[in-house]
C-alpha cells in the first residue's frame, strides 16, 4: 500500500534527523497528526498557544544545534506564533514549521480559515514553499529541512495543503546533510590582527553567536592577553557559555548612556559573529550607534562563519596560541544573603545556587540587568536571552531546552509582564515533566516602561499614563495560576524563602514554579 503525502512528508523528517514536533494542530492538519502514529521516531509536544509551539522550537535549536518541526493550523495558527518565530530568527535558530492549508481545490470558495498563508508566513521565514502536489512534498520537506539547517540556521516555512497531505505521496527522501560553516579568509584575520595590534587597550572584540562557546572564548581570552584588546559581547546572546573556567565576557548593557559610557574608550572594534552595536531603540537626542565617533569597525567574520576557526586563525596571526587565556573566571560563589530581598542580594543567590551544566533563560528584564557578576563564578553554564525583543519568549524556550537537553536543569527567570504573554507553557511543562524551575519577579509592574516613559522625554506622567504600566489591578496570583496548568509552586517574599524554594525545585524531577514578590 503507498503511503499518502503526510505520512512521506514525516517520514523525511524522522529520515533527516527531525525528531521532534512541537505542535497546534486543527482539521487541515489531521493527516499529519494521523501520520505521527505510523512512523515512529518523532516525539510530539503539544502547545496550548502557537508562541508556545514556536518558542519552544527556538529553544530546541540553541541547545541541541538542530531543527526541529513545529505544526501549525492555516494563516491565523502561523501567525499566532509569528512573535517567538521573529524571535528564533534572530536568534538564528534553524526550525522546520508546517503549516497546513485548505486543500487546493477548496481555496477558490474562500471558507473562514481561508488566508494568504505565504503572506503571513513571509517576513519570519527566510524559506517559504506550498507544497502543491502529495507526490512531490517528500523532496519539498527534505528542502525545508536543508534550509533550516543553513548556518547559522534558518526559519523554513513547509505549507502542507490538505489534499497533498491525503493523496498518495512518494518514496521518503533523506536532506543532505549541512555544508560546514565557511571559514573566513585569510585576509580578514591579517586585518583584525593589525587593528587589534595597532590599538592596543583601544582594541575590542565583539562576539556574537557561537564565538560565546567555550573554545572560541578560549581563543578570545587568548588573543585579549597578547594585545590587550577588550572582549564584549552583544546586548542580547542566544547562548553564551559562562562560568567557573571560563573565559568571562560582558554584554553591551541596555541603557544607552551605560552603554555609550561603557564603549567610549573603543577605537577599533573587531566584530566576530556580532554586529556593530545599536540603541534598542531611538530616543529624543540620543544617538543610535553606540560606538564613539571616529572609532573603526573591522569585521573578521559574520554569523555564518566558522567562528571558533576565525578566532584560532586570529590567535595563531598574532602569536598568541600560546598565551594563558585572560579573565578566566575562578570558581567562586557569593556567600547567602539574608532578609528582604533587593535585585543584588538574588544575584547573590542565584551565584551561589545554580547548580552545574544549567541552562539559564533570561527574561528578567529590569529585575536581572545586574546579575552578571556575581553568577559568573558559578559552576559553568550557559545563558539564553531573548533576541528579538518580543516578550513572552522564556517559557517556550526553557520547553525545547529541557526536550532538547533532558540531563541539564532550567533555570527560567521571567518578568511577571513578560511571562503572562505565553502563560499556557507552564501546561507543556507539567505535561511533559520538564525540568525547569521558574523564577517569576513579581515587581507587578512593566517596571522597564515606567523608566522608558522619562527616556522618550514625558515629564510628569498622569494617572492614565501611569495606570498602563502597573499590573496590581488586580495582581496575578502566579502561584494559583501555576497549580491550576499542573506545576507546583510556591510564594517567596524573603532571602530565606527564595532560597528554599530554589532548592527545592533544582532537587524535583519535573517542572516548579516560584513567585517571587518584589
Ligand atoms: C510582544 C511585545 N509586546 C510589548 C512589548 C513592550 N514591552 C517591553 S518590556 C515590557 C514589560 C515587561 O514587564 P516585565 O516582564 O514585568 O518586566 P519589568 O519591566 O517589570 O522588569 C513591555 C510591555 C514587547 N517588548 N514585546
Amino acid at each position: 500500500m503507498t503511503m499518502n503525502g503526510a505520512e512521506s512528508l514525516v517520514r523525511t523528517l524522522v529520515a533527516s534527523d527531525v525528531n521532534v514536533c512541537f505542535t497546534n494542530p486543527g482539521t487541515s492538519e489531521m493527516h499529519f497528526v494521523a501520520a505521527l502514529d505510523s512512523v515512529p521516531g518523532m516525539r510530539c509536544v503539544l502547545g496550548l498557544f502557537e508562541g508556545v509551539v514556536t518558542g519552544a522550537a527556538d529553544g530546541y535549536h540553541r541547545l541541541s544545534g538542530g531543527p526541529a518541526s513545529t505544526l501549525l493550523h492555516l494563516g491565523p495558527g502561523l501567525a499566532n506564533g509569528l512573535a517567538n518565530l521573529h524571535n528564533a530568527k534572530k536568534a538564528r535558530s534553524g526550525i522546520v514549521n508546517v503549516v497546513g492549508d485548505h486543500a487546493t481545490y477548496h481555496l477558490k470558495h474562500d471558507a473562514p480559515l481561508t488566508s494568504d498563508i505565504e503572506g503571513v508566513a513571509a517576513p519570519m521565514s527566510n524559506w517559504v514553499k506550498s507544497s502543491p502536489k502529495a507526490e512531490g512534498i517528500a523532496a519539498d520537506g527534505a528542502l525545508a529541512v536543508e534550509a533550516a539547517r543553513t548556518a547559522p540556521g534558518q526559519i523554513a516555512t513547509l505549507i502542507l495543503p490538505a489534499d497533498t497531505a491525503w493523496n498518495p505521496g512518494g518514496a521518503p527522501v533523506t536532506a543532505k546533510a549541512a555544508a560546514p560553516r565557511a571559514a573566513v579568509d585569510a585576509d580578514a584575520v591579517k586585518a583584525a590582527a593589525k587593528a587589534l595590534t595597532a590599538a592596543g587597550a583601544g582594541g575590542m572584540l565583539m562576539l556574537g553567536g557561537v564565538a560565546l562557546r567555550e573554545k572560541a572564548l578560549d581563543y578570545a581570552g587568548r588573543i585579549a592577553a597578547k594585545t590587550g584588546c577588550r572582549l564584549l559581547s552583544e546586548g542580547q546572546n542566544a547562548r553564551m557559555e559562562r562560568g567557573a573556567g571560563r573565559v568571562k565576557i560582558d554584554r553591551v548593557p541596555y541603557v544607552v548612556d551605560m552603554a555609550r559610557n561603557v564603549l567610549k574608550d573603543v577605537k577599533h572594534m573587531v566584530l566576530c559573529g556580532a554586529k556593530q552595536p545599536v540603541a534598542f531603540f531611538a530616543y529624543p537626542n540620543k544617538p543610535s550607534i553606540l560606538t564613539p565617533e571616529g572609532c573603526e569597525i573591522t569585521r573578521l567574520a559574520s554569523f555564518e562563519h566558522d567562528l571558533e576557526g576565525a578566532l584560532e586563525a586570529l590567535a595563531a596571526e598574532l602569536g598568541a596560541l600560546g598565551e594563558a587565556p585572560a579573565h578566566k573566571a575562578d570558581m567562586k560563589r557569593p556567600d547567602l544573603p539574608s532578609g528582604a530581598v533587593d535585585l543584588d542580594k538574588i544575584a547573590a543567590i542565584l551565584g551561589a545556587l545554580l547548580p552545574e551544566n544549567a541552562v539559564v533563560v533570561d527574561e528578567s528584564v529590569t529585575s536581572g540587568r545586574g546579575f552578571f557578576p556575581l553568577t559568573s563564578g558559578a559552576p559553568a553554564h550557559c545563558w539564553l536571552n531573548g533576541m528579538g525583543g518580543s516578550i513572552g519568549y522564556a517559557m517556550p524556550v526553557s520547553i525545547g531546552a529541557a526536550v532538547a537537553a533532558p540531563d541539564r536543569k532550567i533555570v527560567t527567570l521571567e518578568g511577571d509582564g513578560s511571562g503572562m504573554y505565553t502563560v499556557q507553557a507552564l501546561w507543556t511543562m507539567a505535561r511533559e515533566n520538564l525540568d525547569v524551575t521558574v523564577i517569576v519577579f513579581a515587581n507587578r509592574a512593566y517596571r522597564i516602561l515606567q523608566g522608558e516613559l522619562t527616556n522618550v522625554g514625558v515629564q510628569n506622567p498622569g494617572p492614565r499614563a501611569v495606570d498602563m504600566l502597573s499590573l496590581d489591578r488586580p495582581a496575578v496570583d502566579w502561584t494559583n495560576m501555576a497549580k491550576s496548568l499542573g506545576v507546583e509552586s510556591s510564594r517567596a517574599t524573603d532571602c530565606e524563602g527564595l532560597i528554599r524554594a530554589i532548592r527545592h525545585g533544582l532537587a524535583v524531577d519535573g517542572p516548579y514554579l516560584i513567585e517571587l514578590v518584589l
